[in-house]
């Protein structure tokens, strides 16, 4: 089997949850400016409460990094980063629910949230490797990626007050940064024992499967 690069094969492998994860109807209706504003702001709060589960797995991630890591591939500052810019994410949310009108105090988590963050604590236990913890970040991370990156290629409808929101996570910069975690995760996997390469797998298609889940919610309005 190609090890060099273990995430191209099982994005093949996995091509319709891939799909069904960065092609949801709820992004395809911000491409096509059909969106729902009460699905959106249902996405913005939920999103607020997840972001804040978020970065306590990156801080959970930064610390198996550090436990299990060399020095050489600059993980750490890759995660630092990460937890940086999640820092600024924290308020942008923030500015943006006082924009839409989206009392942050009263979000309720609804269940597909409340998996997710569940699941990010499972996530964080210390017997979880970190290559596995870290795949399972990359895919969150680039899932929004390339949902919010779709939204801003040409010949699209996005509504202008959501271009921001989606430059957010479409911006070429993130996608360097998602790229580089990419990096980190393959040479990981090329060097993991089987066992863990399985469970990574498996935390890729979790994820894959939350993210949909979290979009489904946003739709369902409320
Ligand atoms: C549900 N997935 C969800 N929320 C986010 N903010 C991200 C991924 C990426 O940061």
């Amino acid at each position: 089997v190609e090890k060099i690069n273990i995430i191209d094969t099982w994005l093949k492998k996995h091509r319709l949850i891939y799909v069904g994860a960065t092609r949801h109807p709820f992004i395809l209706s911000i491409r096509d400016g059909t969106v729902n504003l009460s699905s959106f702001k249902t996405w913005l709060g939920q999103d607020y409460i997840f972001v804040r589960a978020f970065v306590s797995f990156v801080a959970s991630v930064l610390i198996k990094a550090w436990k299990e890591s060399d020095d050489s591939g600059g993980d750490m500052e890759v995660l630092l980063g990460a937890m940086a810019a999640l820092n600024d994410e924290i308020q942008w949310f923030k500015n943006e629910a006082s924009k839409w009108g989206v009392q942050l105090s009263d979000i309720i988590p609804q269940k597909a949230n409340k998996d997710y963050c569940r699941f990010l604590e499972s996530l964080m236990s210390s017997e979880v490797k970190y290559t596995v913890a870290i795949t399972a970040f990359w895919a969150i991370e680039a899932v929004y990626q390339q949902s919010f990156a779709h939204c801003l290629e040409d010949g699209t409808n996005t509504p202008s007050d959501l271009q921001a929101t989606c430059l957010r996570w479409g911006n070429d910069g993130f996608g360097q940064y998602c790229h580089s975690l990419k990096q980190i995760v393959n040479r990981r996997l090329a060097k993991a024992s089987d066992d863990e390469i399985k469970k990574a797998e498996v935390a890729l298609l979790d994820v894959l499967e939350h993210e949909v889940e979290f979009w489904n919610m946003s739709c369902g309005g409320a």
